[in-house]
């Protein structure tokens, strides 16, 4: 039944996928053309960020119909294809479903705002202007700016968590229910495997909307009234009554500021409602939580920090929950530049983090293009960025907060989505093979060195790395079920834990550090050790080399 606790997901951001009509846009033929490619790196589940009707405002996370295809991506029968052709190949496929919000283009919208007594009005969340004609309270969008919206015509003010393009949904109206559930069925019947589930830990908001208190700036983020809200699991069980419980689905939660007891509220093997949460806490980890823009911003983190983070999440879940393992997607840098070293030591920090994830308890996500190795990019001008929250952070940085053009382009070198979106280079040909036409976005610079057909050759490749690495979690039990034991609890540059299944021990050493070490002493490797994969040739046991990884199968020491 747990099928999803075995598999590795591959994530694919179709804009930037492969496009094969020359308009410079991935498409579903792109990825059909493409499925031989993904099912021999080797994952069971794929999971297509939103290819839904779309004014594409945020990528298609900005939905104005829920049942047909973007257009620019193709049609419904292309859909039908991928999903055919993948299921051909034994790869699951589960859509994004975002489901906080539609966009303003939405039907359901536009009737909404014709009058304040329209059968669509409440399917929005509307209040009347403050006393002074403002917002009706000082939340604020992720994107920036006020989360309210006046809409001239009814002269009141709709909540956008996101864009003003992307108004939020009213959960607690029971039709929007009834039409996203009805919705879900459409794809589950059109053979769909699943849904990534779009911030949904936001659906139930504080009805009273009161003022975040305290704030440093004009327009904070009120997490702390909207996010695991008070009707969220009853929403959630409804869905679970009504849907996901007539099929056999992956089903994952983007969640936000959950912690370990509120992820196994959500995935209980009983009492849950979804297969497995992202949880967010290591994507904090290098962000100062007090700057007015928190997400730009880049703070040195130690490994202390990072283990005791895992560890809790290791613990804290087994056996009650379970959990996703990412360390990369289409909202974040690239993981070799964040957490490891895209210059000299790309390829072995790339296979290092890539050996984190894959012996952690949880489910592995690859994110489209971490299985070459893909770096941060960094274009000059903020014209080659095309994010929106990219785009409205540099104008809220630049021209309301007069910061330089240096300091800002440097916060998203770092940090802007688009590190992680730029087109797919299979090849070192113009456009890295993406397009003949010119790409919705410029590819990263490097690609005539860091692309699918070179890695395909070179056996020493991050790619190959991944291979090896899936098959081995298809390989050994211990890597799915096995118990979580943390060792060198305070080495500086050492990582170091074992997997616990029966008489089998899994043990993985990761050294995060650019600068050889001593390989440290105290790590319980024993005689029958065996070494099931490294990203150095030898494993000689007095030093330890750069982002050095390594994992050991070995029999447990009998309890005495
Ligand atoms: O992201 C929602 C989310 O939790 C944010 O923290 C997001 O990471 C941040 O805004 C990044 O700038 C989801 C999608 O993954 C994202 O692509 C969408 O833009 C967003 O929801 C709205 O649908």
């Amino acid at each position: 039944m747990s099928w999803w606790k075995q598999s590795v997901v591959y994530q694919i951001y179709p804009r930037s996928f492969k496009d094969t009509t020359g308009d410079g846009v991935g498409d579903l033929r792109g990825i059909t053309e493409q499925l031989d490619y993904i099912a021999r790196l080797g994952p069971d589940v794929l999971w297509l960020c939103p290819v839904y009707a779309s004014p594409n405002v945020d990528n298609g996370y900005d939905i104005s119909d829920y049942r047909a295809i973007m257009p620019e991506f193709g049609t419904m029968d292309d859909f039908r294809a991928l999903l055919d052709g993948a299921h051909a190949r034994g790869l699951r496929v589960i859509m994004d479903l975002v489901v906080n919000h539609t966009s303003d283009q939405h039907e359901w919208f536009q009737q909404a705002r014709r009058s304040t007594d329209n059968p669509y009005r409440e399917f929005y969340i509307w209040r009347p202007p403050a006393a002074d004609g403002g917002p009706p309270s000082n939340w604020g969008s992720h994107f920036g700016g006020s989360a309210w919206t006046l809409d001239e015509g009814t002269g009141e003010y709709y909540l956008h968590l996101f864009a003003a393009e992307q108004p939020d949904l009213n959960w607690a109206h029971p039709p929007v229910r009834e039409a996203v559930f009805d919705m879900m069925r459409f794809w589950l019947d059109l053979g769909v495997d699943g849904f990534r589930m779009d911030t949904i830990n936001m659906l139930s908001k504080n009805p009273d909307f009161p003022d975040v208190t305290g704030a440093h700036t004009p327009y904070p983020i009120a997490e702390e009234h909207f996010l695991n809200g008070p009707d969220l699991h009853r929403y959630l069980q409804d869905m679970k009554r009504e849907v996901l419980s007539h099929y056999d689905l992956l089903t994952v939660g983007e969640t936000p500021g959950v912690d370990p007891t509120q992820a196994t509220e959500f995935t209980h093997p009983e009492r849950g409602t979804l297969s497995m949460i992202f949880q967010f806490d290591h994507m904090r980890l290098d962000t100062d939580r007090t700057h007015w823009a928190p997400r730009w911003t880049s703070r040195p983190w130690t490994l202390t920090e990072l283990r005791d983070l895992l560890g809790r999440w290791q613990h804290e879940l087994y056996g009650k929950g379970w959990n996703s393992l990412y360390l990369s997607n289409h909202d974040v840098p690239r993981m070799v530049s964040r957490f490891g070293n895209d210059g000299p030591y790309r390829v072995q920090s790339a296979k290092m983090l890539a050996t984190l994830l894959f012996t952690l308890q949880g489910t592995p996500y690859i994110y489209q293009g971490d299985e070459l190795g893909m770096t941060n990019v960094h274009f000059d001008a903020i014209d080659d960025y095309r994010d929106v929250d990219t785009l409205n952070f540099y104008r809220e940085a630049r021209f309301e907060r007069h910061l330089g053009e240096a300091e800002v382009m440097a916060m998203i070198w770092r940090k802007s989505r688009d590190n992680a979106r730029t087109p797919f280079p299979w090849n070192a040909s113009a456009n890295g093979g993406f397009t003949t036409g010119v790409p919705w976005m410029p590819l990263n610079p490097n690609y005539p060195q860091i692309n699918a057909e070179q890695a395909q050759h070179d056996p020493q490749s991050v790619y190959w790395y991944y291979r090896t690495l899936i098959r081995l979690r298809r390989e050994h039990a211990a890597l799915v079920d096995g118990r979580y034991g943390v060792l060198l609890n305070s080495h500086p540059a050492v990582y170091a834990y074992t997997r616990t299944l029966g008489d089998t021990d899994i043990l993985t050493v990761l050294h995060f550090s650019d600068e050889p070490g001593t390989w440290p002493s105290d790590l319980p490797l024993r005689g029958d050790a065996h070494l099931l994969i490294s990203n150095y040739d030898t494993d000689a046991t007095d030093i330890i080399r750069p982002f050095e990884a390594r994992v050991y199968r070995q029999r447990t020491i009998p309890a005495p």
